[in-house]
């Protein structure tokens, strides 16, 4: 039997501190995983469930974006892909009567982990202006609703349209065709808070803005430098690729301010050794660095291996740069090399707090290894200066060859699991035109070409009174978002929000005038349509593409799919009475498209490069690989043709006296803002979240007691106070001056106007705070 959801708030009084753990994964990870499976879906499903995730013929992890290997355990076991997994199979239900009994007033007051443990929705719901019960409505009142309030918007950019990272392509790829064809570009999604700063940096330099790497390439790589990333907590299948590198010999770098337990010692479910424990340490170094610090770092190693290159006697002198490499396929080398001449080592020791001996011990390293592969995920995209940051990483690994290159290159991991196949889809505020005129010229229209809103502009529209009607596809915007506070009124200025979603969460209570909750079905289910039983495809973080096919019985008989709910919705706004298409609007067939996913997929191989004969690749067993320039050949999609170096002025964050920078970061019993239990196993932390991580010598400064109650104060520049009450201090192994403390709970914190210069990401990792001790 599967257990029942609980009925209480987190009880923050019960939270307990314990060890910290060394290593990752072994025999807690999977008993607590089949805990977790076991209350969730009861022992059949479990089963069933488990057994399908990532096997050819099975649906895709809804986990994370790591690639799949090709060669598949019988169960690849992971223990956060297990949890995603049991959240999203479960058997328990919010169905109308839910809502008959409780009051979005009331539900406004459960938290987050008591909300989304409440399991799935099963019915479309309506709020109606100034009603606080949620009523059942049918389908066709639903989405006619939202056509017809569409259509009154006196200028389709009052319309937002988000998207969360687990749509599959098919439907992201429709969803933007309508969004497209109601006139707007406002396509915010998830990875504006996520990896869009690895997209813009990667973009300009090499001309695409996605991973250079295979599974492969981690296989053969000799150096691995992992920035700002928790991959056993975030990406666990990734410690098994990483155990595999080490094993051929990889030395891998860990760069982070804490020293999480992944990435120090990992002991695989899959193996023996792993199960009977002792496990493998992964990382050879550890680089704890202050927060912000990594583009200091990263000129730092530039600046060794300069050195390096010109110091008379030295057995490298003249062989560090692939002279051949640069020479022939880069450019803007002397400006890149004359920042490094300016920037000290005092001011990089002063930005990273390394000392300059680890980081020319770092150097020694890359100038050993042949092949280079550099990983990052949210530690490095969510600083103001994010952009520059990465672009120095870029710029260290194209001066030794190491991008386009077996074993070497840059790995940007993902977050969502097609969060990245969804902007390969045309889910972004800036499409670039060449996609759009294959749009236009497919579906017998003209899209609009003014940007749209991303996510931070979405809220200042909405807050400014200039919108007028949010669509989530999937996600929990109002908490994923910085601000809370500003975010959550913004949305209350909208005539009506809606989101189309499988599990309940604040974004169902936090509303405009009027709300409808969409149902959907996920990942795991049969996807039964007039065609016959339907799969969808979705592309890792590798940028390999395969199919997805669901088997459980969907959660409730009146579910839609997700690609059925845009069909519907773009019937009632661009078809007329007699099924003609109104003019101006795209020319689709969007009830044969809903009725079989294979004819979408035939308008994505029209549009998309890399997706010709789409249906037939698909068959492949794991799919394909999309076309990637500078992997496969070397060739950069720039202006100039040429990978670009570029100068970067250092940047740092600058934490006045008596403050703290804090970083909001993932708990290991969390998927974003779906929390699945009140543990952090690997921090030691118990039974509670609303922990913040400080140094002992900053408490003993700040004449704080290790366990004492604060309240976390956040300063800005505009004055506002903005604060996250009733936090437990940890004394905690992270340089001096950087906190830590979990997201959601810490958005509030986070200012709306703080982002990252180009990308316009929130800056989660870089909040400037102050503790007030609670008496
Ligand atoms: N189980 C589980 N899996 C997930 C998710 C989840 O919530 N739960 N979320 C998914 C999503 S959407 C994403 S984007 C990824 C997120 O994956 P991660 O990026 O691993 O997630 P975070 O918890 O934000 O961890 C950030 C890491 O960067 C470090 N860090 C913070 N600031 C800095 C810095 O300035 N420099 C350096 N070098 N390090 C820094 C932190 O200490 C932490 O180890 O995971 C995906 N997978
Ligand atoms: N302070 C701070 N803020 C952050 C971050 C941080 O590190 N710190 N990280 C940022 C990052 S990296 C990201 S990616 C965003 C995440 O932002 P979002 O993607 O908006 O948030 P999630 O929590 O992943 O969304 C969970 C909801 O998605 C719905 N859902 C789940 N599966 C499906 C599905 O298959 N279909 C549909 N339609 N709905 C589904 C469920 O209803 C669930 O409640 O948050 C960002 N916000
Ligand atoms: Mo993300």
């Amino acid at each position: 039997m599967a257990g029942k959801a609980p009925q209480e708030n987190i009880d923050e009084a019960q939270l307990r501190v314990t060890d910290v753990q060394k290593k990752a994964v072994g025999i807690p990870g999977v008993v607590h995983a089949l805990e977790v499976s076991l209350k969730q879906m009861g022992p059949i499903r479990s089963a069933q469930a488990l057994l399908k995730i990532n096997q050819k013929n099975g649906f895709d992890c809804p986990g994370c974006a790591w690639p799949e290997e090709d060669k598949r355990h019988k169960a690849e076991f992971c223990e956060n892909g297990a949890k995603a997994v049991a959240e999203e199979a479960t058997k328990r239900r919010v169905p109308p009567q839910f809502f008959a009994e409780h009051s979005v007033s009331e539900l406004r007051g459960w938290d987050d982990f008591r909300l989304g443990q409440q399991g799935r929705l099963t019915d479309p719901m309506f709020l109606a202006e100034g009603s606080e019960n949620y009523v059942p409505v049918s389908w066709d009142f639903a989405l006619g609703l939202l056509a017809d309030e569409l259509k009154a918007l006196k200028d389709p950019n009052e319309a937002i349209f988000y998207t969360s990272g687990r749509t599959s392509n098919e439907a992201a790829f429709l969803y933007q065709l309508m969004v497209r064809g109601l006139g707007t570009n406002n396509l915010p999604d998830c990875s504006n808070m996520c990896h869009e700063s690895s997209g813009s940096a990667l973009t300009e330099t090499i001309g695409i803005g996605k991973g250079s790497v295979s599974l492969e390439d981690i296989y053969q790589a000799e150096l691995i430098l992992i920035a700002g990333q928790n991959p056993g907590t975030n990406h666990p299948r990734m410690l098994t690729a990483l155990e595999k590198a080490k094993k051929n010999g990889a030395v891998i770098v860990a760069v982070n301010p804490l020293p999480e337990a992944g990435l120090m010692r990992f002991e695989n479910p899959q193996t023996v050794r792993g199960l009977v424990g002792g496990g493998i340490a992964l990382a050879d170094d550890f680089l704890q660095i202050k927060l912000g610090g990594d583009q200091a770092l990263f000129q730092g190693l530039g600046k060794f291996l300069l050195e390096e290159q010109r110091r008379p006697g030295s057995e490298h002198a003249g062989r560090v740069f692939d002279t051949a490499f640069i020479d022939s396929h880069t450019t803007g080398l002397g400006e890149y090399l004359e920042q490094l001449e300016t920037v000290t080592w005092a001011e990089i020791v002063t930005a990273s707090g390394l000392s300059e001996d680890q980081i020319r011990a770092t150097g020694q390293r890359l100038l050993a290894s042949k092949a280079t592969v550099v990983c990052w995920a949210m530690g490095l995209t969510q600083h103001k200066h994010s952009v520059a940051m990465l672009r120095d990483v870029v710029n260290l690994l194209l001066l030794q060859g190491n991008i386009g290159k077996p074993g070497a290159g840059v790995c940007p991991v993902r977050g969502h699991s097609n969060v990245q196949g969804d902007r390969t889809m045309g889910i972004f505020e800036r499409m670039p035109a060449k996609f759009l005129d294959a749009l236009d010229a497919e579906f017998s229209f003209a899209s609009p070409r003014a940007h749209g809103f991303d996510t931070v502009a979405a809220i200042e529209a909405m807050r400014d009174g200039n919108a007028g009607v949010f669509l989530g596809m999937g996600g929990n915007f109002v908490r994923a978002t910085p601000d809370s506070d500003v975010t959550e009124k913004a949305l209350g200025n909208l005539s009506l929000t809606v989101q189309i979603s499988t599990k309940l969460n604040k974004s169902h209570l936090v509303t405009g005038k009027q709300a409808l909750i969409l149902p959907t079905l996920g990942r795991t289910e049969r996807d039964a349509q007039a065609g016959g039983d339907q799969r969808v495809t979705v592309e890792d973080s590798m940028s390999a593409v395969h199919a997805s096919r669901g088997r459980l019985a969907p959660a409730s008989k009146n579910l839609l799919s997700e690609v059925a709910i845009v069909c519907r919705l773009a019937a009632l706004l661009f078809e007329t009475d007699d099924g003609g298409t109104r003019p101006g609007a795209p020319l689709a067939d969007w009830s044969a498209l809903a009725g079989d996913y294979s004819l979408i997929r035939k308008h994505i191989a029209a549009v998309v490069p890399g997706f010709e004969d789409f249906e037939a690749k698909i068959e492949q067993p794991g799919g394909f690989v999309l076309p990637h320039g500078p992997r496969d050949s070397r060739s950069f999609a720039t202006a100039s043709g040429l990978a670009h170096f570029t100068a970067n002025t250092l940047e740092y964050p600058k934490v006045p006296a008596g403050r703290l920078l804090l970083q909001t970061l993932r708990s290991h019993d969390q998927y974003n803002t779906t929390i699945y239990g009140k543990d952090d196993r690997y921090r030691g932390i118990k039974n509670g979240r609303r922990v913040v991580f400080v140094n002992k010598n900053d408490l003993d400064a700040l004449g704080i007691a290790d366990g004492a109650m604060v309240d976390l104060v956040s300063e800005w520049k505009d004055g506002v106070d903005r604060r996250a009450p009733d936090f437990r201090v940890v004394a905690y192994s992270t340089p001096v001056g950087c906190a830590a403390a979990y997201y959601p709970e810490t958005n509030v914190l986070v200012p709306l106007d703080s982002k990252a210069d180009i990308s316009g990401t929130p800056t989660s990792k870089s909040v400037v705070i102050r503790l007030e001790p609670v008496s």
